[in-house]
């Protein structure tokens, strides 16, 4: 049965609820493992008075029980502590009293082509689920899929590459030890000057009314080959990555290893040459691939990035139009985060996360945890994988 997921709740509603499809019975399952990564994505230098506001937790209200899965659906709540403050504006009922239209759509934002899509009037009815709020609900379903993928050998970890001008000195040899520390930066870089540079830069724009970009990376270590195909387009692994990645509010790109500086090289210099020992097996001394050819894994580390445009909530708004007057207009100014990359990199995992486990359950099967380590082991067994 593939993984599946799917999400609800607006950003000021009374909560967001997710709900995970196609765990196998008997996995292990920590809250603490959930509250954990819940709580990495609110974290970050740039974020917003929201985040003083929430203090995210997983009630887990089906599918686990005694902290393992039961084969069913698992559904995870996470309540939106403003809401209290919304209340008449975001009630699902009728309210007393008036609860004004926002008419101002912000360039950057699915405001304007949200409302045209759908009819409305109001763009709250628009930017309410728009908003990367919901990525607190993937957070919380990738986390359960990384606790089968940890059953598995995989870690899924992210760092920053990138904010706004400053760029990471950037490390092929970065192994999961190397992330231990990598939440205790404001930024969640590895490279201590540049998360200096980076923080310095987000302060310097916050005061001019700019908010920023960047680039994350998310990589993931202990794959085994052949996770994916290479026989149908929507079985490739880079195709699914992408489209994962690209799915995170803000994304502008995605790239898998050397990606777009591939492009410009000569052959011999763009592949990953491949060796063997009885100590190793078959490996590769370069990652240039970034862990996957044809679609598939290689089982040497997976690295995808994503590149974030600057937040399109200013506080310095641009130019736009009334949607009622049609007069020329500032686009609405709201309470909102000046970056969010470092947040951005924990939601990257989760979509790696949820695309690694869907293939793996798509290649091991089984009902029961048992099952897919059974599977597991013999196809361990029968490619001689030995890492
Ligand atoms: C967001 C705007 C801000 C962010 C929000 C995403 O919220 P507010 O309008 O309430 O200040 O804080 O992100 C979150 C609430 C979150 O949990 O990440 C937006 O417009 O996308």
């Amino acid at each position: 049965m593939p993984i599946r997921f799917t999400t609800s709740g607006e950003s000021h509603g009374p909560g967001l609820t997710a709900i995970v499809e196609g765990l196998p019975a008997g996995l292990p399952v920590a809250r603490e493992d959930l509250d954990r990564d819940l709580a990495r994505r609110q974290l970050g230098h740039g974020r917003g008075g929201r985040m003083k506001i929430e203090s995210d937790t997983a009630d887990v209200v089906s599918g686990v029980r005694h902290g393992r899965t039961l084969g069913s659906p698992v559904t995870v709540r996470i309540q939106n502590r403003d809401y209290a403050n919304w209340e008449e504006r975001m009630n699902p009922w009728p309210v007393d009293g008036d609860v004004q239209e926002v008419h101002l759509p912000r360039p950057g934002h699915a405001d304007l082509a949200g409302i045209q899509k759908f009819g409305f009037s109001d763009v709250r009815n628009v930017l309410e689920r728009a908003s990367a709020r919901e990525t607190a609900a993937r957070v919380a379903c990738g986390a359960v899929a990384k606790s089968f993928l940890a059953d598995f050998g995989v870690q899924v970890l992210s760092h920053v590459v990138q904010i706004g001008s400053v760029r990471a000195q950037l490390r092929d040899d970065l192994e999961p030890g190397d992330f231990a520390s990598v939440d205790e930066s404001p930024v969640r870089c590895l490279d201590d000057a540049a998360s200096e540079a980076m923080v310095e830069e987000i302060n310097t724009s916050r005061k001019a009314n700019e908010s920023l970009g960047g680039v994350f990376e998310v990589r993931a270590y202990g794959l085994v080959p052949g996770i994916g195909s290479y026989v149908s387009w929507e079985g490739r692994m880079d195709g699914r990555l992408a489209q994962a990645i690209m799915s995170i509010q803000a994304m502008k790109g995605v790239s898998v290893g050397d990606a777009f500086d591939i492009a410009g090289r000569v052959g011999s210099e763009a592949h990953d040459e491949i060796f063997w020992s009885e100590e190793r097996g078959f490996h590769r001394e370069t990652n240039r691939s970034g862990g996957l050819e044809g679609g598939m894994t290689t089982g040497e580390t997976l690295v995808v990035r994503g590149a974030m445009k600057p937040l399109p909530t200013l506080t310095k708004p641009l130019r736009s139009v009334d949607t009622e007057t049609k007069e020329p207009a500032q686009a609405l100014r709201e309470r909102t985060d000046s970056c969010t990359v470092p947040a951005a990199g924990v939601v990257g995992e989760a979509m790696v996360a949820l695309v690694l486990a869907d293939a793996y359950r798509d290649k091991f099967g089984g009902d029961h945890i048992d099952d897919v380590r059974a599977a597991f082991a013999a196809y361990r067994e029968r490619i001689g994988w030995k890492r």
